[in-house]
């Protein structure tokens, strides 16, 4: 095809046997996907064109100006910082290098958790590569870059079509002066449900490998069990370990009786005696008030040596506020967002930040003209992904009442209106309801869902706090609620209510260990070889690995793959949105090669609903029969 005489791309599969699963070797790559024997890509084109995307409105065609970023305005030098104190003298001395140094240090979140809370995740890698490129220099003085774990590792297989893998090699290569920091989910790994020890071990391995320098390691229920795993093989692997601790509740409050200033402190100590080199606040949804902030920072920094990383979302609008508080009280690393991609849901504002830190002595280092340039950049993306920005576009100080995390803020009221509850304050009110049904548990990815899951499902069945126990003995409970009930995600602070316990279990009893503890190992060499039969060739371990945490997602990226080949080269308009008659764009592949497409035409439906799209491509025609699902 024409395409393949554009390209010669190298494949890096070279089909070697391992002997074992473990070793060394560089021959991680991902294979490069073939691009486009058959007009796949225009296949994938066509496909977007007359079915449309997922969640993407099938209005006008939008085009917004090039995203560019100045190069001229980047003009810092990499020198000594927290990586080249890891690549150089090991973890440890990082340790050190940020209790002994006064300033604030900043840790930017823009390529994960700041597109997770604003836009679903939805951005490409293609979109981040102008950033990438200049982050060492535009960033010298930052602790870490966010970039992978979390919803990325998911998302990137399931909706972009690309492989995550890749994003962090391509990352490890560009950015080799920037600390790499990935959100880990303990026993979830980057998936929703619990996985073996051996798993998680192979995982933050190679996570490792790749280039993730800092493990910010969360239990949704805060069990120190479910982190003690993760937090030991990110040390093995010669990385940072972050212990985490999940914010809820009100610490300023006098009623304030589960999640208290002692709750913390000891949390932190437990997690500190598991390994824990920092201690992460993790403030999910900005319940995290100025004082409450004050005063725990204050209390770890008493108790333990440790430095503390603060974390949190700007959901309810006090997130600068309490990041200044914060730095009085002598936090050490604080999680920032260009400013185009923050606030609301997402992390502060970097920038914000620093002007208000103006005339503190712990004022972080910046290079602020190269910040601006950078935010500019991603001011000019951040329209691109508009369709999956159903987030709150200002503060929502209700979630101080509801705790709901503020990715879940967004993602329940479409999950409720699917199912045609049109009153999203009626939900909210359940989700308190549920809150206290469950015993007051911490809410984030996975234990978040159960809450909102089981609030729908009582809306949707005409349940209260009163007749659940008698009304629930009929009826089957979602899946997420029945696992926690079982003991499959943890155990929660202060244990299971256990009257609706037995009313979900229907009899069935539930586990009072760590799950993992019981887990088989996988064996991974059967994996491969199961593996190699679903994609037709022997996969790399990377592949391996993502297929046991997802094997439906894997599977299915690979018939994509097949189908559509390498769709990360598309622009961002065009893979969101497809092509309108007459329009022309070009593709280009990197090194220089591109081609030019012209969609001439799309034809009405035939009798079985196929619809013929005529494109010209570099001026040859190709015709593309698509399917209208419509
Ligand atoms: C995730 O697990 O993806 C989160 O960002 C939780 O806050
Ligand atoms: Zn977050």
């Amino acid at each position: 095809g024409f395409m393949t005489k554009v390209l010669n791309h190298p494949t890096f599969y070279t089909g070697q046997a391992h002997t074992t699963f473990i070793d060394d070797t560089k021959e991680l790559f991902i294979p490069e996907k073939e691009p486009n024997t058959s007009n796949m890509l225009l296949k994938y084109v066509g496909n977007v064109t007359v079915n449309g995307y997922p969640g993407v409105a099938h209005h006008k065609k939008v085009y917004y100006p090039e995203a560019r970023l100045d190069q001229q305005q980047i003009t810092g030098k990499p020198h000594e910082n927290a990586k080249t104190i890891l690549k150089t003298q090991g973890a440890d001395a990082v340790i050190k290098w940020v209790k002994d140094q006064p300033k604030l240090l900043l840790t930017d979140t823009t390529m994960r958790d700041a597109h997770q809370s604003l836009f679903a995740t939805r951005m490409r890698t293609k979109d981040m590569r102008p950033v990438i490129d200049v982050y060492d220099r535009a960033f010298p003085d930052i602790f870490s870059a966010e970039v992978w774990g979390g919803a990325t590792f998911d998302v990137a297989y399931r909706f972009l079509r690309e492989d995550p893998w890749k994003r962090l090699q391509l990352m490890q290569q560009k950015m080799p002066n920037t600390l790499l920091q990935m959100l880990f989910r303990g026993s979830n790994a980057v998936g929703y449900q619990n996985y073996p020890d051996n798993v998680l071990r192979e995982f933050i391995t190679e996570s490792a490998h790749q280039g993730v320098d800092v493990f910010r390691i969360f239990d949704s229920l805060n069990w120190v069990d479910q982190m003690e795993k993760s937090i030991q093989y990110a040390r093995d692997a010669g990385k940072i370990a972050e212990g985490t601790m999940c914010y809820t509740g009100d610490l300023l409050s006098p009623s304030e009786h589960k999640y208290d200033l002692n709750y913390f402190v000891s949390l932190a100590k437990d997690l500190v005696s598991a390994g824990a080199q920092i201690i992460a606040v993790k403030d999910m949804a900005g319940l995290l008030k100025p004082n409450a902030a004050y005063e725990l920072i204050s209390s770890l920094k008493d108790a333990i040596d440790v430095p503390i990383h603060l974390h949190t979302h700007d959901t309810t609008g006090n997130g600068i506020a309490t990041y200044l508080q914060a730095t009085r009280a002598g936090v050490d690393i604080v999680d920032v967002a260009s400013s185009a991609l923050s606030g609301t849901t997402s992390q502060p504002s970097m920038t914000s930040l620093y002007y208000g830190l103006a005339g503190n002595e712990r004022q972080p280092e910046l290079d602020l003209t190269a910040a601006e340039a950078v935010n500019r950049y991603w001011s000019g993306v951040k329209p691109y992904y508009q369709d999956f920005m159903k987030t709150t576009d200002a503060a929502q100080t209700d979630i101080y009442e509801t705790g709901m995390p503020g990715g879940q803020y967004s993602n329940l009221q479409q999950q409720a209106q699917a199912l045609g509850i049109s009153n999203f304050e009626e939900v909210k009110d359940m989700y308190r309801t549920v809150n206290s049904l469950l015993g007051n548990i911490i809410k984030v990815t996975p234990s978040s869902k159960v809450v909102g899951d089981l609030a729908l499902f009582m809306l949707q069945n005409n349940l209260n706090a009163a007749n659940i126990l008698t009304r629930g003995e009929e009826l089957d409970f979602p899946q997420s609620v029945v696992d926690f009930f079982a003991g499959d995600i943890g155990q929660p602070v202060g244990g299971f209510p256990p009257e609706l316990q037995k009313v979900v279990l229907k009899g069935r009893t539930p586990l009072t260990v760590r799950p993992g503890s019981l887990a088989q190992p996988v064996d991974f060499e059967l994996t491969k070889k199961q593996l190699a039969t679903v994609i037709g060739r022997e996969p790399t371990k990377l592949e391996v690995l993502s297929y046991v945490l997802y094997p439906d997602v894997f599977k299915d990226y690979d018939q994509a793959n097949k189908q559509f080949g390498a769709v990360e080269y598309l622009d961002t308009a065009t893979f969101y949105q497809g092509m309108r008659p007459t329009e022309t764009t070009e593709i280009s592949f990197g090194h220089g090669k591109s081609i030019i497409v012209k969609l001439d035409s799309i034809s009405r439906p035939d009798d079985v609903g196929n619809r013929t799209l005529f494109f010209s491509v570099n001026g040859e025609t190709s015709r593309i029969v698509i399917k209208d699902q419509s």
